[in-house]
């Protein structure tokens, strides 16, 4: 069944939201210019964007982590193919955080001449398809499928926004040379978020207190996340129900998965992707009791 023209639309072999934004501005990032400082956070949808949005946002802004800025993450770290404020981004001041879920080839040409810096975080897929599909349930932006099934096929084969997952992961991990880019997954920093903090820190040049991890980390953990209105995302447009309950940070969790899919759809999972995901060079965790 192919994806609503209501909701998605392909441009260049990539599905995206219609909601937000257009082949035309999708082209005119081929030339956006981009400044030594600039940070990107890469993703396939569900993956774990807004939890780094926010820890980025916790590393690089004082009156972030202390409390004293009032700044939601959406507003200081725009989506750079879903400009949904219509934000000046040639005016934001440095270091300037962009959140995308654009594939590899679809970003910037000078990201791709190793400018600025790239955070890609995967998340293994089941939890992700999960994920997924409770987010189409509260997302207007999003068509509802509310047979899992299906879902689930429509994931495999890459008709929904962010496309095929497996390209999108394959597609940025061999072509990491062109980039100046630090690999994460949502399991380690779930496991060991501290020294995930510490790794980014390391790899921004951005040298923090023992207090100040400290506080990042426990700022950055989901019932804290969750009860924070600057990065909870309970104020995002289009969100289905209105009743203020934030529902977009829904469980956090490794092997969420087992509650939803049943051994064949699990199975159907791995027939589809666990072989092509040897080639990749990560071990993924699916389940929160598994090693990293
Ligand atoms: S989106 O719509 O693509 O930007 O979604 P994304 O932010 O990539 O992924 C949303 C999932 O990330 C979970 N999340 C977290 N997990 C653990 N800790 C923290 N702090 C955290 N913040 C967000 C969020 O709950 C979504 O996963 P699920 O499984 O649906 O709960």
């Amino acid at each position: 069944m192919e994806p609503s023209k209501e909701y998605l639309f392909n441009h260049k072999g990539f599905y995206f939201v219609t909601q937000g934004a257009t082949p035309e501005n999708i082209d005119a990032l081929e030339t956006f210019e981009i400044r030594d400082s600039d940070i990107f956070i890469a993703t396939f949808p569900k993956s774990g964007t807004v939890w780094m949005q926010n820890i980025l946002n916790l590393i690089l802004h004082e009156g972030h982590r202390n409390g004293t800025e009032d700044v939601e993450n959406m507003d200081r770290i725009p989506w750079l193919e879903y400009n949904f404020r219509n934000m000046d981004y040639a005016a934001l001041p440095s270091p300037r955080v962009f959140a995308t879920h654009l594939p590899y080839y679809l970003t910037p040409r000078d990201l791709r001449n190793k400018r600025a810096r790239v955070i890609y975080v995967t998340r293994n897929p089941k939890d992700v398809v999960v994920s997924y599909y409770h987010f189409t349930k509260i997302m207007s932006s999003l068509e509802e499928v509310s047979d899992f099934s299906l879902f689930l096929e429509r994931f495999l084969a890459g008709k929904v926004m962010g496309s095929s997952w497996m390209d999108h992961v394959t597609g940025w991990y061999s072509h990491a040379q062109d980039f100046n880019i630090l690999f994460l997954t949502y399991e380690e920093m779930k496991k060991d978020l501290r020294s995930a903090v510490l790794k980014i820190c390391n790899f921004l040049g951005k040298q923090l207190s023992e207090e100040e991890v400290e506080s990042v980390v426990r700022q950055a953990m989901f019932e804290n996340m969750r009860k924070d209105p600057r990065a909870n995302y309970e104020k995002m447009p289009g969100h289905r129900e209105e009743d203020g309950k934030c529902l977009f940070l829904r469980k956090g969790t490794v092997g969420d998965w087992k509650n939803l899919m049943t051994v064949a759809q699990s199975e159907r999972v791995d027939e589809v992707l666990k072989k092509k995901m040897e080639s990749l060079p990560i071990k993924f965790i699916w389940d929160i009791s598994d090693k990293v």
